[in-house]
């Protein structure tokens, strides 16, 4: 790999919890002398430079200038191999006092680190061989995950779900191109072989790469969330349910028309996949120009939308309206008819359409199942292996890519040299995957990302 513009064995130091007053603060330190160049501001010095690995102290910091003490404080000491980095390092556990954070920030600068770069800390562990890539990326994912489902789906890649799928598929293919080059130096009128490769193995590299591509797109669902709308009739309880799948009072609800007149949204988790979740003003013919806007803001969360749940006042049944909304969507992919009322509904419910009660809640569950289904297709569980980065997709296309070309050459006999141009460029993109293939400027993309300190 080419050099990286700077040293990555430097001392380095970051607040690796949230810039806000909390009740404890995580400072991280990692590098070269990290152990005693953070002995110099301790308070007892002598315990940090003997210490062991995977200890922690109980001492202040204080300014080695003045003499003064900073906080009182607790230090874990970590010793190269053994650290997330895999370099020394010094964790401190600190009040989560702003101008407490700062201070001792500065005085560990004084004292020789400088601040890490965003990353840096997961970039060190991926250069001294602690995680491969798909891990780094995982270390993001989880700490951006926004329902349990998506966290357990993230930890099943930081523990390095994607790396073994990945090494089957490579290995699948490295045993296939011994066979190619082995072919290739020796032609079979020397060795007087068979000459026939089954290219079975190429075939099932393709179909696992296939199958880790689809998960993409659920994978993404669950990590980056979907945007679901409340559409409807003014009255047809779209504030009333909404409120329902948040299990609070949020939206104002009456029975006065036109009362919702902007939007509102809210994150909430439907069988784990985060949603964000909008009320939107009744679509009605409005006179009063902040209605308009807001019936105007309100089509285009609908026209965005991920999916739109189209309620139907069950009381009074279907309007025009709804009857051609109905027509023109109920086969599509991104709506769900929901009949609400039911508790004072004595109408025929068409088929189709599903039933709820926004004030007794009767028929919630089967509402968030379909909803479920109907974005994922399947039940998550959160052990399924799913990626939901657009890198490792992008490798996997391109992986896959390769191998039609090796499968279509063997197949109408092009010569085994461009077989195995393409087969190293599909181990190429594996490889890029886990990082065994990698450049900085590959490097510096992925773990700008991140956020400092991680
Ligand atoms: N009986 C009954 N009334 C409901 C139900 N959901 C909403 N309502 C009533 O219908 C009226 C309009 O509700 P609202 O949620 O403001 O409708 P929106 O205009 O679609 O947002 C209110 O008076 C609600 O109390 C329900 O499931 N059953
Ligand atoms: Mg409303």
């Amino acid at each position: 790999m080419e050099d990286l513009n700077y040293d990555t064995d430097e001392p380095i130091v970051a607040l690796a919890t949230a810039w806000s007053e909390s009740a404890l603060a995580v400072i991280r330190t990692s590098g070269k002398d990290s152990i005693k160049l953070f002995s110099t501001v301790f308070s007892n010095p002598v315990a940090i430079i003997d210490s062991k690995g995977f200890t922690i102290h109980y001492g202040y910091i204080y300014d080695p200038g003045t003499g003064n003490k900073i906080d009182e404080v607790t230090a874990a000491v970590y010793r190269n191999p053994k650290s997330y980095t895999g370099q020394d390092s010094v964790e401190v556990f600190c009040h989560g006092s702003l101008p407490g954070i700062e201070a001792i920030i500065t005085i560990l600068k004084d004292a020789g680190f400088r601040d890490a770069a965003p990353g840096e800390f997961t970039m060190r562990a991926f250069l001294n061989g602690k995680m491969d890539l798909s891990q780094a990326e995982a270390v993001v994912e989880i700490v951006q995950s926004k329902s349990r489902q998506a966290h357990s789906l993230a930890l099943n890649r930081l523990s390095g779900a994607v790396y073994e799928r990945i090494n089957f598929i490579k290995k699948k293919l490295v045993d296939f191109m011994s066979l190619i080059e082995v072919q290739l130096d020796y032609p079979d009128d020397e060795i007087g072989g068979d000459t026939d490769i089954s290219i079975e193995p190429v075939i099932e590299a393709e179909r696992e790469i296939s199958k880790l591509i689809e998960t993409y797109r659920v994978g993404k669902i669950f990590h980056d969330g979907v945007t679901v709308a409340l559409a409807g009739g003014t009255n047809a309880g779209k504030s009333s349910l909404f409120n329902l799948f948040l299990r609070e009072d949020r939206s104002i609800v009456s029975d006065i028309n036109g009362t919702t007149r902007d939007y509102i949204e809210s994150w909430i988790t439907v069988d784990g996949i985060p949603v964000r979740l909008f009320d939107t003003a009744g679509l009605r013919e409005a006179d009063h120009p902040v209605e308009k806007e807001g019936i105007r803001r309100s089509e285009d969360i609908i026209k965005n939308a991920a999916l739109v749940l189209y309620i139907i006042d069950g009381i009074t049944g279907m309007t025009d309206e709804d009857k051609d909304i109905f027509r023109k969507q109920k086969d599509s992919d991104n709506y769900l008819f929901i009949w609400n009322k039911i508790d004072n509904s004595s109408l025929l419910i068409p088929e189709g359409v599903l039933a709820v009660s926004a004030v007794t809640g009767e028929g919630l569950s089967l509402i968030e199942a379909a909803i479920s289904s109907k974005l994922t297709g399947i039940h998550i569980s959160g052990t399924e292996l799913m990626i939901d980065s657009l890198r490792q997709k992008d490798l996997l296309l391109r992986a896959g890519e390769s191998l039609k070309s090796v499968k279509d050459s063997l197949i109408n006999n092009i010569s085994l040299d461009a077989v195995a141009m393409d087969l190293k460029d599909s181990l190429d993109a594996i490889g890029e995957i886990t990082g065994e293939v990698s450049s900085v400027d590959i490097l510096n993309n992925i773990f700008s990302g991140f956020c400092v300190g991680k």
